[in-house]
C-alpha cells in the first residue's frame, strides 16, 4: 500500500516535508468502528477496582470545586512557583464519565473522502500508539481552558445567569503537551488538496441530555488548524495522560476553546466538505444576547486574568501585600497586565514574571518545529499592594495580548455563558 498522495500537494508546503519517508505502516482494520478497546467504567474487571465516579483522579476539597461530572481548580491552591499545572491539579470537563481505555489495544482510526485515497469508516486506517510514537515528536506548552470558564460571573457580576456549569475562573491550566503534530500524520497518510475539515470523535459514552442522544462527543475543525499546530498528544508535563485528561491519546488545538481538544480520541474524519456536529452548531457558538443567529462556531479563547487567591480570601494586614496572578489569551502572548485595588477607578501595571518570548504565538511554521517547544502559555505577574486598609475590598486585574485584545468591563451576554472575558471583581477581606 502506498502512503503517497495521488498528486503533489503544492498548496501546503508542510505536506511536502516528509512524504518521502513514511515511517509508519498503518494497519488496515476491518474491525468494529470502535476497535479502541473501550471498557465501560461500570463493567468490573477481575482485580481492578470499579471506578466510583465520573472523574477517576482524587479531587481534594482544598484544590477543587466539583460541579457534577466536572471539577475546577481553586485559584487559592495555585503555587506561584510553578508555571505549569500538573495533571493532578488540572480541571476536568466531562460530558459523561471518564472511560478506561487499554493502551495496548487502542488504535486511532483515520478515514474520510479527504484522504488521498478516500476511505469509508469501515476501511479506516488504524494507528496504534506505538505507530504514532515513531513519528516526529513535538512539544507545545499552552493554556488549556473551557469555553465556559467564568460562566458564573454572567450571573454574580452582571445579573444575567447563563445555562451550563457555573465555573468560577478555575476551568483553566497550562500544560506542556507532547505528541505528534497532526500535519505530520496527515503528511504520511496523504490528503487531497480540496480537503477542508477534520472531525474528531471521542471514545467516551454518547452524550444524552434531555432525553436526546447526541452521539459521541465530536467536533469538526478546519484543515488550516489541522495543518498548523493541531497536536495528537499522549503526554502532559512529561507524563502519560491521566485517564481523566484523555488517556491514551487526545487532540489538542492550542489556543482554541477546550471543547476543540477532544479527549480519548477515537477517530479523525478528513473531509472535502464542511462537517457539523451539535458541538459546533447547537453548542459552543454564540446564541442569544446581541449575537446574530448565524454566529460561527467558537475557536480562539479570549483574554482572561485571575488572582492566585481563593474567592473571599482573608488576607492578614501588612504594610505591603504581594498579590500574584496570571493572565492568558488564546491568540497571542500577554504583553501588559494592570491591577486596580479601588474598584476600577485607577489602574497600575503589574510586574510580569514571564516575559513574552520571541517567536511565541500562533502558527507552527515560525520558530516551531519537530521536537521543539513552542510556548503559548500564561503569564505570571505580581503586584505590590501598599498600605491596604483593614476591611472588604475588590481586586481587579486586566490584561492585553500581543494581538491587541483586552478585557472589557462587561462581557457580551450569550445563552451558553461562553467566553466571559470581562474583568472579574475578586472579593477579599483584609483583617
Ligand atoms: N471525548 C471528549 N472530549 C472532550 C470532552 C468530553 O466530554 N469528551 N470535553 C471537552 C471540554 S468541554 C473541555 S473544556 C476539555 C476539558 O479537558 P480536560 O478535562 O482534560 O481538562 O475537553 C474537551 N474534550
Ligand atoms: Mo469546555
Amino acid at each position: 500500500m502506498t502512503m503517497t498522495p495521488a498528486r503533489p500537494l503544492s498548496r501546503r508546503s508542510v505536506l511536502k516535508i516528509s512524504l518521502a519517508s513514511a515511517a509508519v505502516a498503518p494497519v488496515l482494520s476491518a474491525g468494529p468502528a470502535l476497535a479502541g478497546g473501550v471498557r465501560s467504567p461500570l463493567a468490573p474487571r477481575a482485580g481492578a477496582p470499579v471506578p466510583a465516579g465520573p472523574i477517576l483522579k482524587p479531587l481534594p476539597l482544598e484544590e477543587f470545586v466539583v460541579h457534577g461530572t466536572n471539577a475546577e481548580m481553586r485559584w487559592g491552591s495555585v503555587r506561584a512557583r510553578e508555571a505549569l499545572t500538573s495533571q493532578a491539579d488540572l480541571f476536568v470537563r466531562n460530558h459523561t464519565r471518564t472511560p478506561v481505555i487499554e493502551a495496548t489495544t487502542y488504535a486511532l482510526r483515520v478515514h474520510g473522502d479527504g484522504l488521498a485515497r478516500p476511505r469509508g469508516e469501515g476501511e479506516a486506517l488504524s494507528f496504534r500508539l506505538a505507530d504514532l510514537k515513531r513519528l516526529p515528536r513535538t512539544t507545545i506548552t499552552a493554556t488549556h481552558e473551557c469555553t465556559g470558564n467564568g460562566r458564573r460571573f454572567f450571573e454574580v457580576q452582571q445579573g444575567t445567569p447563563a445555562s451550563g456549569t457555573p465555573w468560577g475562573l478555575g476551568a483553566v491550566g497550562a500544560v506542556r503537551w507532547e505528541g505528534v503534530l497532526l500535519r505530520d500524520l496527515l503528511a504520511r497518510v496523504g490528503i487531497r488538496r480540496d480537503a477542508v475539515s477534520v472531525m474528531a470523535t471521542g471514545l467516551d459514552d454518547p452524550f444524552v441530555s434531555g432525553g436526546v442522544d447526541y452521539g459521541r462527543v465530536r467536533r469538526p475543525f478546519d484543515i488550516e488548524k489541522a495543518l498548523d499546530d493541531a497536536l495528537l498528544a499522549w503526554g502532559a508535563n512529561g507524563e502519560p495522560l491521566l485517564p481523566d485528561h484523555g488517556f491514551p491519546l487526545r487532540l489538542v488545538l492550542p489556543g482554541w476553546v477546550g471543547i476543540a481538544s477532544i479527549k480519548w480520541l477515537g477517530s479523525l474524519e478528513v473531509s472535502t466538505t464542511e462537517q457539523t456536529s451539535p458541538w459546533n452548531t447547537k453548542w459552543y457558538r454564540m446564541t442569544g444576547g446581541d449575537h446574530p443567529a448565524d454566529a460561527p462556531p467558537l475557536t480562539l479563547n479570549p483574554v482572561r486574568s485571575a488572582f492566585e487567591l481563593d474567592w473571599d480570601a482573608v488576607l492578614p494586614a501588612a504594610r505591603t501585600i504581594t498579590l500574584t496572578g496570571r493572565s492568558w489569551s488564546g491568540a497571542a502572548p500577554i504583553v501588559r497586565v494592570e491591577v486596580s485595588i479601588d474598584g476600577g477607578a485607577t489602574w497600575r501595571a503589574a510586574d510580569l514574571r514571564d516575559k513574552p518570548r520571541r517567536g511565541a504565538g500562533h502558527g507552527a511554521g515560525h520558530g516551531a518545529g519537530h521536537g521543539r517547544t513552542r510556548d503559548l502559555s500564561w503569564t505570571r505577574w505580581s503586584y505590590q499592594w501598599r498600605r491596604p486598609a483593614v476591611g472588604a475590598h475588590e481586586l481587579l486585574a486586566r490584561a492585553r495580548d500581543a494581538a491587541g485584545r483586552t478585557q472589557p468591563l462587561v462581557a457580551a451576554y450569550n445563552d451558553g455563558g461562553y467566553l466571559f472575558d470581562a474583568v472579574v471583581r475578586h472579593p477579599v477581606t483584609v483583617v
